[in-house]
């Protein structure tokens, strides 16, 4: 990308004058925010008109990622990044007097997603763009991201994230591509204007659907793809006449009802879902998206929908976009007359399904009674699917009706969303080998035994670009000085570091940059939360959602056990410490926030105690979120990764740790095991019981936690110290989450995610740590062992994955003379 300094500098000045009506001198850092921003939209905008042409002009099979969640983060860095013209940018705002960072720091996240399963679709869209594939995404434009998250007395308290509270410089929107998406009504049977007898909606309750497009530039190459997110609005705006008569509220009510639609994202809650809103959004934004695809094919081939599956592939990112698989069906029959069996082996050619979860209670399930009123043709199109479904089960297993009922695609009053994906279409992937096997042998064996062909694996990745370029300069610029560029595109370069981790020169110089990004993160976290960690200390950091599995409690008992005994025994000398906590817990998931309590009580606690010596501190980052996350992976030692086995569907922050050479300490669950696999154990902390070991557990209902408080007195004390007012004088804050380990409540086993079975192992994997860190050379060497090997985990070896084994797409490349 060539970069002309003088005209960004008048470019820049334009923009404020034009937006602001200011000059560079008054304008603050929003203004210069926005300003730069839109100065570097507007570079990128000749190669994303010609990616677009060429990809017209070669007509070619594409790739659709449909995702209720994109976890974009902040767009400013990376793009710069990606047309390599950062310090360029830097240079000539520098001679402006503006600090690139201020400015930076100016951009709000795109927190539109949850965590690893959104985040990952955001790495997905890098990669291919990166690798000149054409692929792009179409998901959900909420209003309303993921919620900022305050700590308020140590509770987590839920803030509105009004990300879009300024024009978002990235968007374009799109309104020449409005459609429209109907809910509700009624089934009808009878001739459309051309005398063809068609299914059709009466009376439904139309919502306008509007695309935004975000450009989604590649790295080094000419690409830049399309994120186009979905926004919704009503057809009618407001009643004049309400309002004219004084009825304010009534006259808007119908507006607000259809921008509801595309309102705010929903939590990943673990508990009872089904809310019609969230189906509502899900049908909302699969709809537009293929009416968006079949619009385009049609104004390009006309109605021979035979080729539809040579231009398309649809990855369905979890079960949230199977809606979309009937609505196709829907569109081709009802609105282009195909007939069943035709649209079908459509259907069977260009979906694809990816699962993110193995806990049984996530598998979307939709009661009849919210779908079938919502959606009425499209249930009817979901019965047929099914009633089709079941001849094919009924002559493979005719004596089985136990199978043919757990199978069914609705059964006990609901649809299974899994169940229609697997069925319709050619692909079922897993994230991580151990997430696939236990799919294939556990969670969805039935199916596997009915499609094994369809059963894959695709090990999750993480971009690189975002991770170490932007995130880790100083690391990026160490790895460069040794093996030149070309690992920004080929990850598995780094394995040439592995020269260097005998060399004492490397190692020295590893640990400085490591502590200088510690030194950063101390730096922001005085500034953000008064809070002052010393970098001498191991970070030893637990950063992801919430949630039971992911055993974050394992985590506080085992600090609340270390500082008993550095209460206790004065001649215990471990190295100092700072345990580091990120998370956001769905707002009703009320165990999750219990422990978000205890953390921060624990870390109160804790810190003001001057018997501690410096030698533990605990901290919650408040608000964990992508920008912020760029600073703790290139900080941290220690890379918590403690899932019960078998629980964690592959994990993501474990990889970004990796890159950043932080060490892992994990179980053997997800991703972990492929981590170790490559790292080699001994440059890690593996520990904690095996799947197999607790699945044993369960099969014969052998696990009792009782027995582990009786053989570890220590353990004891900190189980009963949630409730003997230690932490707590009312008794009652921890109350649950004591019980739920030692008795189990509402009707559920005692520790389920067996924390007391593998806190022992824990405490000794947690004393290897502290007896590695002791030989700052030897951790430096373990450190980069890790980065050497962490080649496998780029998103770019994920992407290329996709594309051999289900895709099949080929690469499209922009040239210089293409762009105009
Ligand atoms: C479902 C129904 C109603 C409301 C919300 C949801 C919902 C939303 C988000 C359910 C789940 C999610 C997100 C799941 C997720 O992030 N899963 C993670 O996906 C990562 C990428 O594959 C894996 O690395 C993680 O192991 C997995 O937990």
């Amino acid at each position: 990308m060539k970069f002309d300094a003088e005209k960004f500098r008048e470019n820049l000045a334009a923009r404020l004058r034009r937006q602001y009506g200011k000059d560079i001198s008054q304008a603050n850092r929003h203004d210069l925010f926005d300003a730069v921003s839109a100065s570097v939209q507007e570079i990128i905008m000749p190669a994303w008109m010609a990616t677009r042409s060429q990809y017209e002009k070669n007509p070619t099979k594409q790739v659709y990622y449909l995702s209720a969640e994109f976890l974009m983060g902040r767009a400013l860095s990376n793009n710069l990044i990606n047309l390599g013209i950062k310090d360029e940018v830097i240079e000539v705002l520098k001679g402006m007097n503006i600090n690139f960072n201020l400015i930076e720091d100016e951009e709000p996240d795109a927190g539109l997603g949850n965590g690893g399963l959104g985040r990952l679709a955001a790495c997905f869209l890098d990669s291919l763009a990166t690798l000149d594939y054409p692929g792009h995404g179409y998901g959900i434009r909420y209003q309303y991201g993921m919620f900022e998250q305050r700590i308020e007395n140590g509770y987590q308290v839920e803030h509105p994230d009004n990300w879009l509270k300024h024009r978002d410089p990235w968007e374009v929107k799109r309104s020449d591509l409005a459609v429209t998406v109907k809910f509700g009504g009624e089934i009808k049977y009878g001739k459309t204007p051309d005398g063809q007898d068609r299914f059709y909606i009466a009376n439904a309750e139309e919502v306008i659907a509007t695309p935004y497009d975000m450009p989604i530039v590649g790295f080094d190459t000419n690409t830049v793809n399309t994120l186009r997110l979905w926004q919704a609005s009503s057809p009618d705006g407001f009643d004049l006449q309400l309002f004219n008569d004084m009825r304010y509220n009534e006259a808007v009510f119908k507006q607000n009802e259809a921008e509801n639609v595309s309102r705010v994202l929903y939590p990943n809650d673990s508990g009872p879902q089904g809310k019609a809103l969230r189906l509502k959004q899900q049908y909302f934004f699969c709809s537009a998206s293929l009416q968006d695809l079949v619009h385009h094919f049609v104004n390009n081939y006309g109605t021979d929908f035979a080729k539809f599956p040579e231009l398309h592939a649809i990855q369905l990112n979890d079960t949230h976009p199977v809606v979309a698989i009937p609505e196709l069906m829907r569109i081709l029959m009802d609105e282009y007359g195909m007939g069943w069996n035709d649209a079908w082996s459509i259907i069977e050619k260009t979906f694809a399904y990816t699962n993110h979860t193995i806990l049984a209670e996530a598998l979307e399930k939709w009661d009849i009674q919210i779908f079938q009123s919502l959606l009425p043709r499209i249930y009817q199109i979901v019965e047929e699917i099914n009633r089709r479904f079941l001849i094919e089960l009924r002559a493979k297993f005719p004596n089985d009706y136990e199978r043919q009922n757990r199978m069914s695609i609705i059964h006990n009053g609901k649809i299974y969303m899994a169940w229609l994906a697997i069925y319709a279409g050619f692909s079922v992937n897993g994230v991580a080998a151990l997430h696939t096997d236990l799919l294939k042998n556990v969670e969805l064996k039935d199916w596997y035994e009915l499609y094994p062909k369809k059963f894959n694996n695709k090990t999750n990745g993480i971009t690189q670009r975002r991770w170490l370029c932007s995130s880790n300069p100083e690391l990026s610029e160490f790895i460069t000085k040794r093996i030149g560029h070309g690992w920004e595109k080929d990850l598995t370069l780094l394995k040439g570091l592995e020269k260097y981790v005998d060399d004492n020169e490397s190692l020295e110089e590893l640990i400085a940059i490591k502590r200088h990004n510690k030194d950063k993160l101390v730096e922001y976290l005085k500034h953000k939360q008064n809070e002052f960690l010393d970098p001498e200390s191991i970070f030893d950091v637990q950063v992801k959602r919430l949630h039971e599995y992911k055993r974050q409690l394992l985590n506080v008992l085992h600090i609340m056990y270390l500082y008993n005994r550095l209460i206790k025994d004065p001649s215990f000398n471990p190295p100092p410490r700072t345990f580091i906590f990120g998370a956001k817990s769905a707002s009703g998931y009320r165990r999750a926030k219990s422990i978000i309590k205890l953390i921060n009580t624990v870390a109160e606690r804790i810190n003001n105690d001057r018997r501690v010596g410096g030698k533990l501190r605990v901290v919650f980052i408040e608000n964990y979120r992508v920008s912020v996350a760029e600073k703790i992976f290139p900080a941290a030692d220690v890379s918590e990764q403690i899932s019960t086995a078998g629980k964690e569907a592959s994990g993501t922050s474990n990889m970004k740790f990796m890159v950043n050479g932080a060490l892992t300490l994990g179980t053997m669950d997800g991703a972990n095991i492929e981590i170790f696999e490559e790292a080699g154990k001994e440059n890690g902390f593996p520990f904690g019981l095996s799947t197999e070991e607790i699945q044993k557990m369960e099969e014969e209902h052998t696990y009792n936690p009782q027995q582990y408080l009786e053989r570890n007195p220590a353990l004891a004390e900190v189980v009963e110290q949630l409730i003997d007012g230690t932490y707590d004088p009312s008794h009652q804050i921890f109350k649950e989450l004591h019980d739920s380990l030692v008795y189990g409540v509402e009707g559920q086993r005692p520790d389920v995610y067996y924390v007391l079975a593998d806190f022992d192992l824990y405490a000794k994997a947690q004393e290897k740590v502290a007896e590695a860190y002791k030989d700052k050379m030897s951790w430096a060497k373990k450190a980069l062992i890790n980065i050497a090997n962490s080649g496998k985990f780029s998103s770019d070896r994920t992407i290329e994955d996709y594309v051999r084994d289900i895709w099949k797409v080929k690469k499209v490349v922009v040239a210089d003379e293409d762009i105009k």
